[in-house]
């Protein structure tokens, strides 16, 4: 029997649930999830092997209004995934007014409106009249009704998953059929310290940190992983580390936990911190990150 296979690029404004959807298509914890909006900042990959297809899913940041550079890399991150994608979702939250997207962005998403899927999220926490507004809206603005589901529930998932398969085009897999991701460990292990930070700190604190992991010794028991949290004031060093070093402790303890979940092994984990001054807006600290700057 022949098989299909593609990319699906999952989008929408921030906080919607688009990490938590694909999360919710792999069974896996992959991509984070907080309650902040504008947690994702890069694209992460997750693949989906079953029943002949295989859908590439890609996670991309919240389209926001720009308002650093940093906010730029992820708005080129968004509009290269979907342009390389077979097939976009447009991820709306019911709990949320119809959103204003970007003008490139909403032309994008126009000239592929035959691969386009809108989904309504959230539906659990819909009020009456939510859902239909948005629905509206959808075809309003794409011609086409959306699907409804409830990340939180799994209601709708994998009907929408079916959706989104029976677009792509029949392929050969484009990975190992256990392959979870493209990215590496390492990445993933920064992420999950991001995560925490989220979870810990509150203000611009997480928004200003970068996570980087500089050292991974997959030899030793407990894996070794020394990795450094890059903030952009002294002030915000002595928030992280705490009184006493209290702050950084329990940062450690729960990041830890988290990777030595994903990673299923022992961790010993070293944390560092460096203060990068204004890094979200200076080209060269941004490459280094690996975010692509627009010129
Ligand atoms: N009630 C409810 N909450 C949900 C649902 N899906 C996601 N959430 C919550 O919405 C919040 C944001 O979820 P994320 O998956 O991080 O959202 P995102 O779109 O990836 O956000 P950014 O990465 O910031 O763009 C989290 O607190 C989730 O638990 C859902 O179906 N119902
Ligand atoms: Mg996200």
């Amino acid at each position: 029997m022949g098989t299909r296979a593609g990319t699906v690029a999952i989008v929408g404004l921030p906080n919607v649930g688009k990490s938590s959807l694909l999360n919710r298509f792999l069974e896996t914890k992959l991509s984070i999830v907080t309650a902040s909006a504008q947690t994702t900042r890069e694209r992460v990959v997750g693949i989906d092997t079953r029943d002949g297809i295989q859908i590439v899913f890609v996670d991309t940041p919240g389209v926001v209004d720009p308002a650093y550079l940093l906010h730029h890399s992820m708005l080129e991150i968004i509009e290269r995934t979907v342009a390389d994608a077979d097939v976009v979702v447009l991820l709306l939250d019911a709990t949320k007014h119809p959103p204003t997207l970007p003008t490139p962005i909403e032309e994008r998403l126009a000239a592929s409106r035959g691969s386009l899927v809108v989904a309504i999220n959230k539906i659990d926490r819909a009020r009456p009249g939510d859902v239909e507004a948005l629905q509206r809206w959808t075809v309003d603005h794409f011609g086409a009704a959306a699907e409804e589901v409830s990340v939180a529930t799994g209601e709708g998932v994998d009907s929408l998953r079916q959706e989104l398969g029976v677009r792509l085009p029949p392929s050969p897999y484009l990975y190992p059929d256990d392959d979870i991701s493209t990215q590496s460990v390492r990445f993933f292990v920064s992420e999950l310290i991001r995560e925490t930070i989220f979870e810990q700190y509150a203000d611009e604190l997480p928004y200003s940190s970068a996570v980087e992991v500089e050292e991974f010794r997959e030899t030793e028991d407990p894996l070794y992983i020394r990795a450094t949290i890059f903030v952009e004031r002294p002030s915000q060093k002595g928030i992280l580390i705490g009184r006493k070093g209290r702050a950084l402790r329990e940062l450690g303890v729960a990041a830890r936990a988290k990777i030595e979940d994903f990673v299923q092994q022992r961790v010993f984990l070293d944390l560092w911190i460096k203060v990068l001054p204004k890094w979200r807006k200076r080209p060269s600290d941004l490459r280094r990150f690996g975010f692509p700057v627009p010129e």
